[in-house]
């Protein structure tokens, strides 16, 4: 039942109408073919009904054959069942076409990666490659690390006398498994997918490598976004810091740990560092604590761990201000480095040279 597709309109117009392909491919088992037919030539594709002109003999077309076949697509009381494409009883979106088993389908022309939208895939990229926006490959050097589903105490850990009362009560959360970005993400990978660099101190020599910051939420969060993921949940950042471990940090209790696998105030020289230069934890990821601290997608409330959902979190529904963890280069005091420690920024243009992000997905 083909109405319009976004590309190649007149072509797809003159298949529909010199083959009758249009009903064989949307697997109806259509039998109105001379309605099919007439409709067809009583109609040039260009002039295709639309939502506003119901008046017209097309859209009175389109609705004989939906009340025809008892057709399941929404929209025939009032105009024509589809605005662009019906396809197996569905509306296809702008961009789709209908394939050959009745199923609307970006046509993937011009696109070399991302879903098909029929639970395909357009292709896959290669090694080291990301596929951004859905459409084309980019080599970025991203490593998503497997992060196993489980559960663990988040909050407060065990004797810890230096928490605030915002990490109690500290409660068991059980998570779903993702993938996290092994580091920080750089100034190179930030600037290969939005051809713009915000870090307020960039990088030099190794600087491609170092963590971009000064972004927003809302940058780090597109970012994630146009690589298919998102930001980590609170819960899903503490819980891949933490790494199976329920100490103060990663490495233990005791501070004299903390030089080995953070950039923080005391060893940075008050500057951030190329990502991967500490010990990571025991999952793989580094500088989950120290060099620069990093969004996460939930707002924050102060008692939100007395009343949070123990399975897969995802912090209050509304907010000002956005969950922000790990600590910086910037950070003197030890005490601000625990795993369990929580930061904020306003999440709706907030920037700092010390805050970056990492994504899921
Ligand atoms: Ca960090």
């Amino acid at each position: 039942m083909l109405r319009r597709t976004t590309t190649g309109l007149v072509f797809a117009s003159l298949l529909g109408v010199m083959s009758g392909c249009s009903s064989a491919q949307a697997g109806h088992g259509d039998t109105d073919a001379g309605t099919e037919d007439s409709a067809a030539t009583d109609l040039p594709l260009a002039e295709a009904p639309t939502r506003t002109d119901p008046g017209d003999s097309a859209a009175d077309a389109a609705e004989d054959q939906g009340e025809g076949k008892g057709d399941a697509v929404p929209g025939t009381d009032s105009g024509p069942a589809c605005e662009v494409l019906e396809c197996g009883g569905a509306c296809c979106q702008p961009g789709e076409v209908c394939a050959a088993d009745g199923c609307c389908t970006p046509s993937c022309l011009h696109v070399v990666c991302g879903d098909d939208g029929c639970g395909g895939s357009c292709g896959e990229c290669g090694e080291g490659q990301d596929c951004v926006d859905g459409a084309e490959c980019v080599t970025l050097g991203l490593n998503w690390l497997p992060i196993p589903a489980g559960m663990f105490q988040m909050g407060c850990s065990p004797n810890d006398d230096m928490c605030e009362e915002i990490e109690s009560p500290a409660h068991e959360v059980t998570l779903s498994a993702f993938e996290m970005l092994e580091t920080e993400v750089t100034e190179a990978q930030y600037e290969a997918v939005e051809k713009a660099n915000p870090a307020c101190e960039p990088g030099s020599g190794l600087g491609s490598d170092s963590p971009v910051e000064c972004v927003t939420w809302g940058d780090a969060a597109g970012y994630c976004n146009r690589l298919g993921g998102r930001l980590p949940t609170e819960a899903e950042w503490e819980y891949a810091a933490r790494s199976g471990t329920t100490t103060r940090f990663y490495c233990g209790d005791d501070k004299s740990c903390l030089d080995e696998i953070a950039w923080w105030g005391q060893n940075s020289g008050s500057k951030k560092h190329p990502v991967k230069q500490k010990v990571p934890n025991a999952w793989g990821l580094h500088d989950m604590l120290g060099n620069i601290s990093e969004w996460t997608q939930d707002w924050k409330s102060e008692d939100y761990y007395s009343f949070s959902p123990p399975q897969d979190p995802r912090g209050p529904d509304t907010g000002l201000l956005k969950i922000v963890r790990g600590g910086s280069y910037k950070v003197l005091e030890w005490q601000f480095m625990r795993v369990s420690r929580r930061y904020h920024g306003d999440g709706t243009g907030f920037a700092a040279k010390t805050l970056g992000f990492r994504c899921v997905k």
